[in-house]
């Protein structure tokens, strides 16, 4: 059989400038899919940007789940292997199985959205269940799990314990994180790793992370289509481009489309030290513009700047504001600007202090030191012995001092120029 794995369409998410663009890109992939005449179609979570969508957002979901469903094609049954049994779920067009995302997610009290696109007839939604599949003498058992938050995701995977069925080829259905992907300095948590999938699957599909991959390791061929759009602008995100798995199951062929008329994505961190608001601000421009790179977009290119370093003494973080560069690429770019700058530290001015306190110097050394530094800066420079002086001037003998100060100016007269 044929499939087509697609996630994270977010439709109802929204930014200035980009208003329709969620639509448009979930709209693209979906026509793109039905045009490899799959037997099914597979959606890993997050079709929904908001866990309760407008009503504006459900009727573009209507429109793009109305593409696979006026399919001309045979009704196939789906049996639905659920808690309270087995149903049979007949299927107009190309079905479309799917599990909701950690955007959908609501607890159990709750109707999720899939929920409802299932009993539209839109889809045909699983969760901690199955749905098997069997066309042209073959069996495909989809095994799903919906996106659970990540603290309890090993948990609940154990406890569902998915297994595969024998003669069949089974598909396992995820919407979660894995240590393995996840960048190290990403704020993103994960419980999951590859070693905690059950084995015996013939595939594991997860949704959730926006960047397209594919692994095959420890047993396990993992593939994550990633999402459709981009929302959460992670550098990854900007290697790959957005589109879709197809997969043959005869000879497990696999391989990725791209979906067309996608926004350009830039991303770039720069390092700055002992800046100040003025060159930090000059500093991004002049990266936003090397990425450009004067180049002509058919859609205004979207660029992540990342700002970190460190600050000149007496700058704080909050005297940076990034807005004017921002709104300097007004019309030619979507541009956002993240700083994380590193201030000195509170421990480190109280170790300065702990410093000084060791040194102990005495108010005369002190006041030695002033002397010398200040001299240095007067056309005297290193004209007589300063601490001969300072003796004599700590001891009251002002005239003595006088007379050796005029003396050596005398004897020596090396003025500054
Ligand atoms: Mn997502």
């Amino acid at each position: 059989m044929k499939l087509v794995f697609l996630s994270d369409f977010h439709l109802g998410f929204s930014q200035p400038e980009r208003e329709g663009e969620a639509f448009e890109n979930a709209m693209s992939a979906m026509r793109a899919a039905v045009r490899e005449r799959p037997d099914a179609i597979v959606f890993t979570g997050d079709f929904f940007h908001d866990k309760v969508p407008s009503q504006e957002t459900l009727l573009e979901a209507f429109k793009i789940l109305a593409v696979p469903l006026a399919e001309k094609s045979k009704a196939v049954v789906i049996e639905k292997e659920t808690k309270e049994g087995r149903i049979a779920v007949e299927c107009q067009g190309i079905p479309v199985i799917a599990i909701h995302g950690t955007h959908e997610h609501r607890e159990k009290d709750y109707t999720n959205a899939l929920q409802l696109m299932e009993s539209a007839g839109f889809v045909v939604y699983v969760h901690a269940e199955q749905a098997c599949l069997e066309r042209h003498r073959e069996k495909i058992v989809f095994h799903g799990m919906g996106g659970v938050p990540e603290l309890k995701a090993r948990d609940a995977l154990k406890l569902w314990n998915p297994m595969p069925e024998p003669e069949a080829f089974n598909i396992l259905l995820l919407h979660q994180s894995f240590k393995e992907f996840l960048p190290v300095d990403d704020d993103m948590v994960a419980t999951l790793s590859i070693s905690d999938l059950p084995k015996g699957f013939d595939l594991v599909v997860d949704g959730h992370l926006h960047w397209s991959s594919e692994v095959q390791e420890k047993g396990v061929h993992l593939i994550m289509p990633g999402s459709t759009v981009v929302t959460q602008m992670k550098n990854l995100e900007s290697k790959k481009k957005k589109g879709f798995f197809v997969l043959e199951t005869k000879g497990k062929k696999l391989h990725f489309v791209e979906i067309g008329g996608q926004r350009q994505f830039f991303y770039k961190k720069i390092e700055l030290n002992m800046t100040n608001a003025e060159e930090a601000r000059e500093a991004a421009k002049d990266a936003i513009n090397s990425l450009l790179g004067g180049q002509r977009f058919e859609k205004m290119p979207l660029v992540k700047l990342k700002v970190a370093g460190t600050l000149a003494k007496g700058f704080s973080s909050s005297d940076l504001d990034f807005r004017m560069v921002e709104m300097q690429f007004l019309g030619s770019a979507i541009v956002s600007i993240d700083h994380s700058f590193k201030e000195e530290s509170f421990g480190k001015k109280i170790k300065e202090l702990g410093l000084l306190q060791q040194q102990k110097k005495s108010i005369g050394e002190m006041g030695l030191e002033i002397l010398e530094k200040n001299l240095k800066e007067t056309e005297f420079g290193a004209a007589f012995d300063v601490r001969r002086i300072f003796d004599l001037l700590e001891k009251g003998e002002n005239d003595k001092a006088m007379e050796i100060i005029v003396s050596s100016a005398q004897e020596k007269p090396k003025p500054k120029t």
